[in-house]
């Protein structure tokens, strides 16, 4: 059974709960459950958070053995991670980096991600419905 592993950066786990105008009131447990919906039964998935960077250069090194495609919002750290980009340039399947607001109609730092030359397609601005479409495109390119 293919696995993709599902990645989210800092604050999160926040989702939900402040700033609803920005990031929708879904929480992250409720994008897991969209996500698992979105790929039923035949997708194994690995669904994680953390705050931290080396925790997620961790979870995409571990990801080389045994995920067959990334989904990754980094969130903050899209703007500032050159260890992610490495982790992810060592890494060989497809990678899809998602954001949930429109990173490029916001604050001029967020305009720049370091994981976006290394994404194989980069979706902003669907809010959690971006997972959703970055697993659909990821069950077609894994067949
Ligand atoms: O739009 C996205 O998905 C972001 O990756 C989210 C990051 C932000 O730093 C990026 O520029 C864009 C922030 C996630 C923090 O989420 C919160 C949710 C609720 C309350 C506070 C933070």
């Amino acid at each position: 059974m293919p696995k993709i592993l599902i990645l989210n950066g800092p604050n999160l786990n926040l989702l939900g709960q402040r700033q609803p105008e920005i990031y929708g009131a879904q929480t992250l447990d409720d994008v897991a459950d969209l996500c698992r919906a979105t790929v039923g039964e035949g997708v194994d998935l690995q669904f994680e958070q953390s705050n931290h960077e080396g925790t997620l250069v961790d979870l995409i090194q571990a990801g080389r053995n045994d995920a067959d495609a990334i989904v990754i919002n980094p969130g903050a750290y899209s703007h500032t991670s050159v260890a992610i980009l490495d982790a992810l340039n060592a890494y060989d399947g497809p990678v899809i980096e998602v954001h949930i607001s429109n990173i490029h109609k916001r604050e001029a730092f967020r305009h720049h991600s370091y994981v976006s030359a290394r994404a194989d397609a980069v979706i902003a601005g669907l809010g959690t419905e971006g997972y959703a479409a970055a697993l659909r495109r990821l069950m077609q390119l894994l067949g």
